[in-house]
């Protein structure tokens, strides 16, 4: 019987369910509560409807079900977050505050909290892009986690917080669809080839980023979040590197399962964003301080995302 019971806010997103779905696997079903701002007529497992912003009612939901450990995926991103820079600034920030007052209050024992590499921007080394490095974003969302990171280092020195993080590269997997991101285009192109045959890229066909396996990206995270404390010495966000490949090479590598595949490219303002970001990451420090180690690369990507959407 596990002595640990996670709330994972933002459960619908890309990111949360696979998570509650491996959580559940490891932590039991009754130790796990998903929780979103939309009601769910048939949820997997223990559901609650919240609202991050509503700091009264996630108390309650910590309360009833006393809940040590607090994932908080919920957020707007980068191409959502330049539409609506206010709603994006509050939600992206008063969720992350309520989640590590409620640490600082001792009403919770851990906190993960997702930062991406939209921390960087235009005047951040491209390639290879280190730990410590130049960091002007120019994105609402990019602005936003890195003043999230500044406050969950900052929570952690001053109050003890055991807050973790890990800045996400683009995330492709089948299980769910994403939701207003630059990098969801990796995504798109899978279904579009098996569908249609063909896809309209909206960012330009050498437009590299660094990118990532959904089954890294969970068990990257979940590998973080066990590691020993000691050994979680960044507690801004780690680096991630992964995958890095541009819209050609995704389409050339599902050209090799799905010949006629044809791709055509409309960049749109999303373009903008792209382009302000890193094309690959270094992430020696995850690899040091808690063992990182990636399994997927394009190829093994693809085949795993092509077999199971078919
Ligand atoms: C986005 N998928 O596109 C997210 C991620 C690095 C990209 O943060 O906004």
């Amino acid at each position: 019987m596990s002595t640990e019971t996670i709330l994972i806010m933002g459960a619908n997103g890309q990111i949360g369910l696979e998570l509650a779905e491996n959580l559940r696997g490891i932590y039991g079903e009754n130790n796990v509560i998903s929780a979103d701002i939309k009601d769910l007529k048939n949820p997997a497992g223990i559901y609650e409807q919240l609202d991050v912003m509503d700091k009264d009612r996630m108390y309650e939901v910590i309360k009833k079900y006393k809940v040590t450990q607090v994932y908080l995926l919920a957020a707007l991103l980068s191409a959502t977050a330049e539409q609506k820079p206010k709603s994006a600034w509050n939600l992206n920030m008063e969720g992350l505050f309520n989640v590590l007052d409620a640490a600082k209050d001792g009403i919770i024992k851990k906190v993960y909290w997702p930062s991406s590499i939209a921390v960087f921007g235009p005047t951040t080394p491209m390639e290879n892009t280190p730990q410590y490095t130049v960091m002007e974003p120019n994105t609402i969302y990019g602005i936003s986690k890195q003043a999230g990171e500044r406050f969950c280092e900052y929570y952690h020195q001053k109050y003890g917080v055991d807050v973790r993080s890990i800045r996400y590269p683009g995330l492709i997997g089948y299980k769910s669809a994403p939701g207003g991101g630059t990098t969801d285009y990796a995504v798109h192109i899978y279904h579009e080839a098996l569908k249609t045959g063909t896809y309209e890229c909206f960012l330009s066909e050498h437009t590299a980023l660094p990118m990532m396996y959904m089954p890294d990206a969970i068990r990257a995270t979940i590998e973080l979040m066990d590691a020993p404390a000691e050994k979680v010495k960044i507690r801004s966000s780690y680096n991630l590197g992964g995958i890095s490949f541009d819209p050609s090479q995704i389409a050339a590598e599902i050209k090799k399962h799905i010949p006629d595949f044809t791709i055509t490219y409309k960049p749109d303002f999303r373009q903008a964003i792209a382009d302000s970001w890193p094309k690959s990451i270094e992430d020696t420090r995850a690899r040091e301080d808690w063992g990182w180690n990636p399994k997927y690369d394009l190829a093994s990507m693809t085949q795993d995302m092509l077999d199971n959407l078919k």
